[in-house]
């Protein structure tokens, strides 16, 4: 088993809710703890190990949840605690286990501690968030918040400004002060003494800012690059180590940290195999292959991921991180457009095939599988004619900064990236039928569900031996009893392909080889010709010799 010591979070396959809109149980319109729990058989059935769900917590909302005011409540709309223990139980008896978000960057303004914080500048939580005095009449440095516009707000109280890198009702904790790591120590431990099953880390890598607050390279004539400063800062693995002394070393649960602007040098440390920081982390290089095509809008582009770039990536982070650091592996999660869009081809025709194709590609890697609700139906995104149809905090300030403030590009063009990119095409409400509301609410959908819901719905998938469901599951399935699925080392092939994306997977004498088509035609490929071992999966029931056929994927084990 080379370098790996076993570990059930190696092993696992990790389903994410977007609570609100998962499934709603008491018709207000809003998936619920109560939706959840309902569904929980289902998710049995998919096979998945962990449940990571997004913020459940008292929040305003403001961005989703990811906005806490409390962490020991649950947000009105969502239930109660008591409905929170219920569906932890059961999902205990069923065999599943809960990874909370741990959303710890920032709080809300609404929380207590910043409430106080705002009230005086010598409030004994003063210190528990981020205040500076203004520079020449203006914010302390020029950082661009990573949702648009300034990361300082100036609050006239006490004639300071407070950092937020999210939206200004999302200010930043001060980790530098102790009694802040403590409070946020202590929180962890109540919800582990709960027995809840682990964490998901939210731009964790944002912990310790830069203490010199130097302003930023402005790229887009209009403010500075905040991300040198704020991510992989000087005392971040100083107070994850902390963490993990303090709470998570006492536990048997999973860590898995959103790492904005890591890098494999820095993953090694977050991840490393020692086990004194976290499990895993999240990297965003291989969802940004894109991006680099509109430089001055940041994120927000829409060209199709390419071949070459993607294969370069996953392949580095597959094979640098072997032996030094576990690794996990996506495609889709709620800041993400749908990976079928992306990534495979969403019309009629190759929608089903090319969904299975990405996740053969996926699951057959080294690493821990998450699937984001939905992607095991080949959901898809929207289109959005207008910005009054769209939710997403981001999306929003992003079109109000470019369009409307400094006029750099046209609405059409800004509505064609928000479609192919936003936030909001992983958040319109989970496509349980072809009734209305797609089975989701009896009420009114607290957001727009996606038209295509008559063909593409759990019900319908579940009732098809075909469907993209049935093949997630047998992926999950297929992890759970090869163990050179999950150890096995990685191995790069055909690294010039123009369609291809192949590489082999090794254990005790046993190879596993895989080959996607990442194209919409026949491509030749000779990999399977004189292979005679056994076909694990494959997205195609009848293969042609020397060739794959349009999105075709192929895992074949000897
Ligand atoms: O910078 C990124 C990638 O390089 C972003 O994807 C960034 O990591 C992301 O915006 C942070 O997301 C998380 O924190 C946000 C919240 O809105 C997202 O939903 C959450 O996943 C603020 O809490
Ligand atoms: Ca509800």
């Amino acid at each position: 088993m080379a370098n790996d010591k076993r570990a059930w979070w190696k092993e696992a396959v990790v389903y994410q809710i977007y609570p609100r809109s998962f499934a709603d149980s008491n018709g207000d319109g809003i998936g619920d703890l109560n939706g959840i729990t309902e569904h929980l058989p289902y998710l049995q059935k998919l096979g998945v190990d962990v449940i990571w769900l997004s913020p459940i917590y008292k929040s305003p909302n403001d961005d989703n949840g990811y906005d806490i005011s409390d962490y020991r409540d649950i947000m009105t709309e969502f239930g109660t605690m008591d409905d929170f223990d219920r569906m932890l139980s059961r999902a205990h008896k069923l065999g599943l286990k809960i990874v909370m978000d741990l959303v710890v960057n920032h709080t809300s303004d609404e929380h207590l501690w910043f409430i106080a914080s705002r009230s005086s500048r010598d409030n004994e939580y003063r210190d528990y968030y981020i205040w500076k005095d203004g520079k020449d009449g203006k914010a302390p440095t020029n950082w661009q918040s990573f949702f648009s516009g300034s990361a300082w707000e100036y609050d006239r109280t006490t004639g300071q400004y407070y950092l937020h890198c999210f939206t200004k009702k999302q200010p930043d904790l001060n980790w530098e002060n102790e009694k802040v790591r403590n409070a946020v120590y202590d929180m962890m431990t109540w919800w582990c003494e709960k027995g809840i099953d682990g964490f998901r880390m939210d731009v964790i890598s944002a912990l310790s800012k830069d203490p010199a607050y130097p302003d930023g390279e402005v790229t887009d004539g209009i403010y500075g690059n905040i991300r040198p400063y704020v991510c992989n800062g000087p005392r971040i693995h100083e107070f994850l180590q902390e963490m993990n002394k303090k709470v998570l070393s006492k536990y048997d649960i999973m860590t898995v940290g959103e790492t904005a602007e890591v890098t494999i040098d820095e993953a090694k440390k977050y991840a490393n195999n020692d086990g004194s920081e976290l499990n895993m982390v999240f990297h965003f290089e291989h969802v940004e292959t894109d991006a680099t095509t509109r430089p001055i809008l940041g994120k927000w582009g829409y060209d199709h991921p390419d071949l070459k770039k993607l294969r370069a990536i996953l392949n580095k982070w597959q094979t640098e991180l072997e032996g030094a650091a576990w690794g996990s592996l996506y495609w889709d999660n709620h800041d993400q457009p749908r990976a079928v869009s992306k990534f495979g081809n969403d019309s009629p025709k190759y929608r089903v095939v090319s969904a299975k194709m990405l996740a053969t590609l996926l699951h057959m890697m080294k690493g821990t599988p998450y699937v984001y609700q939905g992607e095991e139906l080949g959901m898809t995104n929207m289109t959005f004619g207008s910005i009054d149809e769209c939710d997403d905090v981001e999306e929003i300030n992003a079109y109000r900064q470019y369009v409307e403030e400094h006029k750099m590009i046209s609405p059409e063009e800004m509505l064609k990236c928000i479609s192919a990119v936003g936030r909001d095409n992983a958040r319109t409400p989970v496509q349980w039928n072809a009734d209305k509301n797609a089975g989701f609410t009896t009420g009114t959908p607290w957001f727009t569900v996606n038209p295509n819901y008559k063909e593409i719905n759990a019900e319908a998938a579940l009732a098809d031996p075909d469907s993209v469901f049935y093949y997630y599951q047998k992926l999950i399935r297929l992890r759970h009893e090869n163990d050179i699925i999950v150890y096995g080392t990685f191995h790069p092939l055909l690294e010039d392909d123009e369609n291809i994306y192949a590489y082999e997977r090794r254990l005790d004498g046993k190879v596993l080889t895989v080959a996607c088509n990442w194209a919409d035609k026949e491509v030749p490929c000779c990999l399977f010709d004189d292979l005679s071992g056994e076909e694990l999966i494959s997205n195609y029931k009848e293969h042609k010799h020397g060739t794959l056929l349009p999105y075709e994927a192929r895992a074949v084990l000897v």
